[in-house]
C-alpha cells in the first residue's frame, strides 16, 4: 500500500495499555485520512448519545497520504472527537510536528480511548508508548507547559497540549503546538482535558516508510521552491488573514457588537496595515513555505500572534479598538488554550444580554481590562465563568427573554467572524458547515460579493458552497494539507491531485476525489442525525437575529436589510437538492447507496427514517 503506513496506535488511558493496528487498503482509498479516517472511526466506535466528556470518547489525531512528507505546507494534523459544545462530530485542523513524528513512528492516527486516573503526559517514541504524570504542569498555561516539555523531550518533538481550559472542560477549548498554532474549535482540548491528558509527545527515528512513485520528491522538491517563489506581496500575503478586515469593514461583514453592527469608524485601528506594521516576528508551521502567523507586541510586552478571526471576534466584535489590547486577550486565549472566536462571542453575548436586561453584571462592550478577567474566569469556571465556558448557545438557554435570538451560533458552535445578516450564500455555509458555524468549509463571501448580487438566493450560491466544502472542507482536509498555498497564492488544485498520485499510485482525478467529500460529508450528517433523532432542518438555519429587521443595521450600506427566512429556506432546498439530501437535510436512501455508504446507511436506520 503505498501514500498510507497502514498503522494506527490505539491507547487506552484508563488501562494504560496499547497497541498497533493495522488497517486495509479498502480502508485507506475509502476514507483517505484525516477527517475521513477520523470519522469513520468515530461512527463505528461510538455509542450514540455518549457523553463527550466521558471516557467513551476517543480523541484522534488523523493524517494523510500526503502530510509530513516534503510538499507545500503538509506539517498539519486532523485533531477530531465528538464534540462537548455542539453534541455532533467535532474537528479542527492544526500545524505541529507530531505530523512527521508520528508519521516516523510509525503510525497514520493515533486514537486515545479512556480516561486517566491522575494527569497524564502521553509519551510515543518509535513502538515505545508511556503514561508520564503530568502534575507539575496542570494548572499551567500552554506557553509555559510547551517549553517545559521541550526541555524535557528535545526540541524536535511533536507536542500537543491543553491549558488550563482544556483542564477545565470548557466547551470551546482548543488543542495547542508550536506556542502559535491552535486547533480544534468544538472543543476538541475539552476531550483531552476530560481525559486528564495535559500532552501529547511524539518522537519518530527513522525515516517515514513510505514507498514513494520516484517522481514524487523530485516534483515536490521543484514544487517548493516554485511556490516560494510566487509573488507574496500582494496584502493577503503581507498581512496575513488580517488582510481581510478593512474588505469586511468596507462590505459591511465585520462582526461589531455581538454582530449587531457590520461596520465601525474605528475599525482601521486594528486592521492588517496596522497588524503587519506591528509585527515583530513572523511564525508557521513545519514545511510552510510562506509563513503566515503574525506576532505583534501585546499590552503586556508579550508576543501574540494574530489572525484576523482573533481580532474580529476579540476586536470588532467586542468594540475593542487598540490593537495591543486585541493582542492580549488573544494572548490569553492562546495561553489558556481556549477558541479565540468562541470567546469573543461569549464576551460579546454576555455584555449584549447585559444591556438588554437578560443577564445580570457589569461587563461593558469596549472594556478590555474587565475582559482580560473574565478570560481567566471561564478558563477556570470560576463565578460566572462557568456558565460563560459553556459556549453562547447554553448561555442563551439560561439568561432566557429573548436572548437566544441573539446568541451567535450554528448547532451550538460560534459563528466566525463574518456578519452574514445580508450576505445569503455565506449564511448558507455556516448553516450547511458540518461542525457549526465556521468559515473554513465554504469561504464563499468573496465569491458572492463580487461576481453575484447581494440580495440573490440563486442556486448559484448553492453550488459554490458544495463546491467550496469539496475543496475546503473535503480534500484539504482528508489529504491534511494547508489549504492557503490554494486560497492565498492560487497554487493550482491539479498539484494536489498530482501529489495524491504520485503519493498513492492512484490514478484519480480531483473529481475522483470530490467524491470522497461527499461521501465524508454524508456520513457527517449521518452522524448529526443518529446524535439528534429529532434532527429538523431548523438546525441548518443561522440565528434568528440575521433574519429580524429588529436587528438590521441602522446606517450605512446595507441599512434595514436582514436575511429572508423563505428565501433562506428555498435556498437550503436547492442546497439539499443537489446534495441528494432529502427535505431534512439527512442523505437519501439512493445517496448512501451510491457513496457506497450501504453499511453506514443500515446502521443509521434504527435511528432515523430514511427517505
Ligand atoms: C481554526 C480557527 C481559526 S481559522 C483561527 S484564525 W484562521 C483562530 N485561531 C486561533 C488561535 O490562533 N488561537 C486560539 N486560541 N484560538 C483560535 N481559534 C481560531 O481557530 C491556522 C491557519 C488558519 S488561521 C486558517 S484560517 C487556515 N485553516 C486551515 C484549515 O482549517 N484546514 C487546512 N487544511 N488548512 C488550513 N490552513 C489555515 O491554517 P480550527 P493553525 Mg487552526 C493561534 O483549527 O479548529 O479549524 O479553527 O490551525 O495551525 O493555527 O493554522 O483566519
Ligand atoms: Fe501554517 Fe500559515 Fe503556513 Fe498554512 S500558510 S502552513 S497555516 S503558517
Amino acid at each position: 500500500m503505498k501514500g498510507w503506513i497502514g498503522k494506527l496506535l490505539r491507547v487506552n488511558l484508563s488501562e494504560r495499555s496499547f497497541r498497533s493496528e493495522p488497517y486495509d487498503e479498502a480502508f485507506a482509498q475509502k476514507w483517505i485520512g484525516g477527517r475521513g479516517m477520523a470519522l469513520k472511526i468515530l461512527w463505528d466506535e461510538l455509542k450514540p448519545g455518549i457523553d463527550p466528556l466521558g471516557p467513551e470518547n476517543k480523541f484522534i489525531v488523523a493524517l494523510g497520504p500526503i502530510s509530513g512528507v516534503p510538499a507545500p505546507n503538509t506539517g498539519k494534523a486532523v485533531v477530531a472527537a465528538k464534540s462537548p459544545l455542539t453534541g455532533g462530530y467535532g474537528d479542527g485542523n492544526l500545524g505541529t510536528r507530531v505530523t512527521a513524528q508520528l508519521r516516523k513512528a510509525g503510525y497514520d492516527l493515533l486514537v486515545v480511548e479512556g480516561r486517566a486516573e491522575a494527569p497524564t503526559i502521553l509519551a510515543i517514541e518509535d513502538d515505545r508508548v508511556e503514561f508520564h504524570p503530568a502534575d507539575s504542569l496542570w494548572g499551567r498555561g500552554t506557553y509555559d507547559a510547551e517549553e517545559a516539555l521541550q526541555r524535557a523531550y528535545g526540541k524536535s518533538a511533536g507536542i500537543l497540549l491543553i491549558g488550563q481550559a482544556g483542564e477545565n472542560q470548557v466547551r470551546y477549548a482548543v488543542v495547542r503546538s508550536l506556542q502559535g498554532r491552535a486547533g480544534g474549535r468544538p472543543g476538541m482540548g475539552a476531550v483531552m482535558g476530560s481525559k486528564q491528558l495535559k500532552a501529547i509527545v511524539v518522537k519518530g527515528s527513522s525515516e517515514i516508510p513510505l514507498s514513494f512513485h520516484e517522481d514524487y520528491r523530485a516534483t515536490t522538491r521543484a514544487d517548493l521552491k516554485k511556490v516560494h517563489q510566487l509573488d507574496r506581496q500582494s496584502g493577503w500575503s503581507r498581512q496575513g488573514t488580517a488582510g481581510v478586515l478593512a474588505w469586511c469593514n468596507e462590505v459591511a461583514a465585520l462582526p461589531v457588537r455581538n454582530f449587531r453592527k457590520t461596520s465601525h469608524p474605528d475599525a482601521w485601528r486594528i486592521d492588517g496595515e496596522r497588524v503587519d506594521a506591528a509585527r515583530v516576528a513572523t511564525y508557521g508551521c513545519p514545511f510552510c513555505v510562506f509563513p503566515c502567523g503574525i506576532a505583534v507586541h501585546d499590552r503586556e510586552g508579550r508576543e501574540s500572534e494574530l489572525d484576523y478571526e482573533n481580532i474580529g471576534l476579540l476586536g470588532s466584535n467586542l468594540e475593542i479598538f487598540e490593537l495591543d489590547q486585541v493582542a492580549s486577550l488573544n494572548y490569553l486565549c492562546d495561553d489558556y488554550g481556549l477558541d479565540t472566536i468562541s470567546a469573543g462571542s461569549v464576551l460579546a453575548f454576555y455584555a449584549d444580554a447585559i444591556e438588554h436586561g437578560a443577564a445580570e453584571g457589569s461587563f461593558r462592550f469596549g472594556d478590555a481590562e474587565a475582559a482580560k478577567a473574565l478570560l481567566g474566569l471561564i478558563a477556570r469556571r470560576q463565578g460566572v465563568g462557568n456558565l460563560l465556558a459553556d459556549g453562547v448557545m447554553r448561555m442563551g438557554r439560561a439568561f432566557g427573554k429573548g436572548s437566544e435570538a441573539y446568541a451567535m451560533h450554528v448547532k451550538g458552535l460560534e459563528i466566525s467572524a463574518y456578519n452574514c445578516k445580508f450576505i445569503p450564500g455565506m449564511a448558507l455555509a455556516y448553516g450547511t458547515s458540518p461542525i457549526g458555524a465556521h468559515h473554513k468549509e465554504a469561504w464563499v463571501i468573496t465569491y458572492e460579493l463580487k461576481e453575484t448580487p447581494r440580495d440573490s438566493y440563486g442556486i448559484e450560491k448553492a453550488r459554490k458552497v458544495i463546491e467550496l466544502q469539496r475543496i475546503r472542507g473535503g480534500l484539504f482536509e482528508f489529504i491534511v494539507s494547508c489549504r492557503f498555498p490554494w486560497v492565498e497564492l492560487g497554487w493550482d488544485l491539479d498539484h494536489y491531485a498530482g501529489y495524491f498520485r504520485m503519493a498513492t499510485g492512484l490514478n484519480w482525478s480531483l473529481d475522483d476525489l470530490y467524491r470522497v467529500g461527499d461521501r465524508i460529508y454524508a456520513l457527517m450528517k449521518a452522524f448529526w442525525a443518529r446524535e439528534f433523532p429529532n434532527w429538523s432542518r431548523k438546525m441548518d438555519y443561522p440565528p434568528p437575529a440575521w433574519f429580524d429587521p429588529t436587528y438590521a443595521d441602522r446606517e450605512g450600506i446595507i441599512a434595514g436589510k436582514v436575511l429572508e427566512v423563505e428565501q433562506y429556506d428555498r435556498l437550503l432546498s436547492l442546497y439539499y437538492h443537489l446534495r441528494g439530501w432529502d427535505e431534512r437535510g439527512i442523505p437519501t436512501r439512493r445517496t448512501f447507496k451510491d457513496l457506497e455508504l450501504g453499511e453506514e446507511m443500515k446502521a443509521l436506520e434504527p435511528w432515523v427514517r430514511l427517505e
